[in-house]
């Protein structure tokens, strides 16, 4: 999976800039050789921000960037002269980012809709000079502030998909098929298992002008919250759909034990997610005839809505689109739906967890270097070195 396009994992190393620091400064000139402080204050350091961007839709361009420093701010001058402010540096994310902190797996924040910022590490402000610190009593100050220090941490930004729709089912239930005649998305199908890879997203319209959109993931198999199968890396792009279309073949020999897998599966990855309204869809529906239909009918579960479907015969697609519709507007299922104040509550990571992710991917990760403090500060050393005619 390691040349994979679909990247919605990254680790960086994320580093502010320091704030620049104050000058200590007295004036001395021809005819004024006590002048006075004129030590000007030091520049804030950058910041980095992530913002949310409705054009990226998966990690990629940050693969390779696994380190991301924001400008230090330059230090004050004499005649007040204000140290240059450190730019800030913008990370551009697909909407749906979360972020965890990559040493303990704390949720930090996420990025939910187009445009929005969110400062992930503050720039540190800047030291005030021997200026600003002059007083009736003490009027040449020599002091002046020093800048604040820099913040740095190593981040984990994960992906999770926004769409409305999220496909849940075993391998070869007939996802990748149903999103393909309901959208026009072309996600590879085939007669075997793990066909799906990684997830596509598909927009499927209904009526006029209206749409919803609808994330075809890899298949679930059972015990696939513990990492088996492909399950474990993609079931986290379903806690963002609002609602769950649970996929059983209709020649499965028990369709309810095989949904309650299904459910059992997602209860173990979150409980959370079991509060999401849940339609159930039997696949393959041309496979069995209307007498085995009814017979079918009795047996399944009465909690949710139930529909026949064949993506292939086109049987069944426009009950199923009603009933999708109707869910996700339903009143109680508004609800969840993310808004620009998004309030999800987010767990935290469990590390050992994400350690097996981040194995999935292979060549691809590789442990974050570290930088040594001492050598960045020679580097800035060698910065601040003015170069003057003598
Ligand atoms: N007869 C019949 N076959 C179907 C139907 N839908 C899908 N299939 C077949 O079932 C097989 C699997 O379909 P996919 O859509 O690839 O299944 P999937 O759930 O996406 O599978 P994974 O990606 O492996 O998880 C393919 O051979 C499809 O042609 C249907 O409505 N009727
Ligand atoms: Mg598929």
């Amino acid at each position: 999976m390691a040349e994979s396009n679909f990247v919605d994992y990254v680790k960086i190393y994320c580093r502010s800039g320091k704030g620049g620091r104050g000058s200590m400064h007295l004036r001395h000139v021809k005819y004024n050789p006590n002048g006075g402080p004129d030590g000007g204050d030091g520049g804030k350091g950058g910041s980095i921000i992530l913002r949310g961007n409705h054009n990226y839709w998966t990690l990629l361009h940050l693969r390779f960037q696994r380190h991301i420093y924001a400008e230090h701010g330059g230090n004050g001058g004499r005649d007040k002269c204000h140290g240059k402010d450190g730019k800030d540096i913008y990370i551009d994310v697909p909407c749906g980012t979360v972020v965890y902190d990559a040493e303990t797996g704390k949720y930090i924040c996420d990025v939910a809709y187009d445009g929005q910022e969110v400062v992930l590490l503050k720039g540190g402000r800047g030291g005030l000079g021997n200026f600003q610190f002059r007083t009736a009593t003490n009027q040449a100050p020599r002091y002046a502030q020093p800048g604040e220090p820099m913040q740095e941490q190593t981040v984990i930004l994960e992906l999770k998909l926004l769409a409305d729709v999220g496909l849940v089912g075993f391998p070869n239930a007939g996802k990748s098929t149903l999103l393909s005649a309901l959208s026009s998305a072309k996600p590879k199908i085939a007669n075997y298992p793990f066909t799906t890879m990684e997830p596509s997203l598909g927009i499927v319209s209904y009526h006029d002008h209206q749409s919803f959109v609808m994330a075809d993931i890899p298949g679930i198999i059972e015990g696939a919250s513990e990492g088996k199968g492909l399950g474990l890396r993609f079931l986290r792009h379903i806690e963002r759909n609002s609602l769950l279309l649970f996929m059983v073949p209709g020649d499965t020999d028990d369709i309810k034990k095989e949904y309650e897998v299904l459910l059992n599966e997602l209860r173990q990855f979150n409980p959370e997610m079991l509060d999401k309204h849940r339609v159930l869809a039997v696949t393959k529906s041309d496979l069995l005839d209307d007498e085995l239909i009814e017979m079918l009918k009795e047996t399944l579960p009465d909690d949710l809505p139930v529909v026949f479907i064949s993506a292939v015969a086109g049987m069944g697609l426009n009950e199923l689109k009603d009933i999708l519709w109707r869910e996700l507007n339903s009143e109680s299922n508004k609800l969840q739906i993310i808004t620009a104040e998004d309030t999800l509550v987010h767990r935290d990571k469990d590390m050992s967890r994400f350690e097996a992710e981040m194995h999935d991917e292979g060549a691809d990760v590789e442990d974050v270097e570290w930088i040594d403090e001492d050598e960045i500060e020679d580097i800035e050393e060698l910065d601040d070195f003015e170069y003057t005619d003598d």
